[in-house]
């Protein structure tokens, strides 16, 4: 008999907890956020357990809580692409969304993307980007595909591998170990190396990093690998304060206005969004408790200790500094995801060139992402989420620099432009801007029975405690968000086509590529509110109709 099938999900925890072990020992720095960020998020818990009290987490369970992660990979050629794909399906991850890179204002750059993850739930993703070269003019097009076409990222054994795993419908725990090696030892991986010092230096010049950064190294490199935070202004300004971008005092201040806004906003539904792992009755058994006047101060200077610890002294270690603002909606809006990072390292590379003549000078790609994610907007809530980052930016314009000389007066500009959406839950999902799951409570199960539902509207009823929400995280990615992280860290704004007409590219164009459809997530968003809805209505014995 043959040996069982390794479970899909358990090989891919495997493959970014190895992913993350490779980046960490690519890159210091990054096992360093990771530090910092777990610091931050045990200070962050230790608040939430003053608020709600009942409330603690275990240290494998924080473990757990900031261990998801998405990485980024930037490719070269159709068929690589498709091998990812097929790659990525032996981890039961799947292409979600299309996104056009080359469609998005003054950063556009020549990439057209999906991002790979599993369909229900998903803890890890990977956003993937294709490298258009017919954004380029013929002869430029030329050398590139020249150039690429000759690496060999994927081995004749990873192919071998993920060939048996289609035909079987899966591999056994021998085989997935010896493609999860692949991926960290070849596919992902960073070596240092790379071809063509000519053709780099002229995209490089040109404008087109990115075509350089994809065309004149030898694998898919992973350039980001991000793990989540609990609360995104404390990390960031744990972040500033490590690197020594920001002097202590006004690391106290940021994080006292970070944690104050937290403290306020960390509601139920917060802690539902935030902690999977918690069943509905834990969380209905935390009891809400007044947070003591100078809960928040202990909690910054605890955590400040903890911060200029020699071990978190990160200034030490070389880097480009801290980026100015962080991407997506205000700090009090909890819609869709908001990204920061650390910029780019400057590291060094080795170029051999086709004479066997060799460079050895640096490349500026990697870096270090955080992301907290919060609701799924409906398309209405994505409209109105394009309408206010757009106020947002416009307001950002008109003032320059703020966000370094007056935090507080920056957030309250962002704060101003996202007026519009509401905070709380309830009110996101009565407007029909988030998705939501709704479910019938014991109070609504009982009223249904004596006949005395008050309403037949489920989010009235919510109001009432017959039916509980929950809102649906936002699982996907941002364009814009994207094009601001790729042109921070490219130093680049974003770059024009130089062939004769600008192309246009389409979701379809990537399917073919690809060799199969691409996942609409909003479909999956909307078809898991609807069949919760339909389900309440039935366990609460209300017409389909209203
Ligand atoms: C991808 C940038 C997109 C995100 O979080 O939006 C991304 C890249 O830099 O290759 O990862
Ligand atoms: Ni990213």
């Amino acid at each position: 008999m043959p040996a069982a099938h390794a479970d899909k999900l358990e090989m891919q925890h495997r493959l970014f907890a190895e992913l993350s072990r490779m980046f960490g020992a690519e890159v210091p720095l990054y096992d360093k956020s990771l530090l910092v960020n777990r610091v931050v998020n045990e200070s962050v818990c230790g608040l939430i357990a003053r608020r709600w009290r009942g409330f603690a987490l275990a240290p494998e369970q924080l473990e757990k809580t900031s261990g998801e992660r998405h990485g980024a990979i930037r490719i070269g050629r159709p068929d690589e692409y498709r091998w990812i794909g097929r790659f990525f399906a032996q981890f039961a991850m799947e292409p979600h969304a299309f996104y056009d890179m080359t469609n998005v204002g003054a950063k556009s750059q020549p990439i057209i993307a999906t991002a790979f993850r599993s369909r229900r739930n998903p803890e890890h993703r990977v956003f993937t980007s294709l490298l258009m070269t017919d954004w380029f003019d013929p002869a430029t097009r030329a050398r590139i595909e020249a150039t690429l076409a000759t690496r060999q990222v994927f081995s004749p054994e990873a192919k071998r591998l993920i060939e048996q795993g289609e035909r079987d419908g899966g591999l056994g725990w021998a085989d997935a170990d010896a493609l999860i090696r692949e991926a960290t030892q070849r596919i992902f991986k960073w070596t240092g190396r790379a071809r063509d010092h000519d053709l780099y230096q002229e995209l490089s010049q040109a404008g087109f990093k990115i075509a350089a950064d994809i065309a004149c190294f030898e694998s898919h490199h992973l350039n980001h690998l991000t793990p989540n935070t609990l609360w995104m202004d404390a990390y960031t300004s744990a972040m500033k304060f490590c690197l020594g971008e920001m002097g202590e005092a006004g690391f106290r201040a940021h994080a006292t206005l970070a944690l104050e806004h937290f403290a306020a906003q960390c509601d139920r539904d917060y802690l539902r969004l935030h902690f999977k792992h918690l069943t509905a009755a834990e969380l209905a058994a935390f009891e809400p408790a007044p947070l003591p006047a100078d809960a928040i101060a202990a909690v910054v200077d605890a955590l400040t200790k903890r911060l200029k610890q020699d071990d978190l002294n990160l200034s030490r270690h070389k880097h480009s500094g801290f980026k100015d603002s962080t991407e997506g909606p205000a700090a009090d809006t909890p819609v869709l995801l908001r990204q920061d990072s650390y910029k780019a390292l400057t590291e060094p590379v080795r170029f051999t060139n086709a004479d066997g003549r060799t460079v050895d000078t640096s490349h500026t790609a990697r870096f270090g992402e955080i992301e907290q994610r919060f609701y799924a907007t409906t398309p209405k809530g994505r409209a109105l989420y394009d309408r206010c980052l757009a106020a947002a930016d416009a307001a950002k314009e008109r003032h320059p620099g703020l966000a370094k000389k007056d935090f507080a007066a920056y957030e309250r500009l962002a704060s101003e432009a996202f007026a519009p959406f509401p905070k709380q839950l309830i009110a996101l999902v009565e407007q029909g801007l988030v998705f939501a799951r709704f479910h019938a409570t014991d109070a609504g199960r009982a009223a249904a029975k004596a006949g005395r539902l008050p309403s037949q509207e489920l989010v009235a009823l919510a109001r009432a405690g017959h039916v509980a929400i929950e809102g649906l995280r936002y699982e996907d990615f941002l364009p814009i968000s994207a094009a601001g992280i790729f042109a921070s860290n490219l130093q680049q704004y974003g770059t024009q086509s130089t062939a004769h007409a600008k192309p246009t590219y389409t979701q379809a164009q990537l399917e073919t590529v690809l060799g199969r459809e691409i996942i609409d997530p909003n479909e999956t968003y909307a078809a898991l509110e609807a069949e919760s809805r339909a389900a309440t209505r039935r366990e609460l014995g209300i017409d389909a109709g209203s």
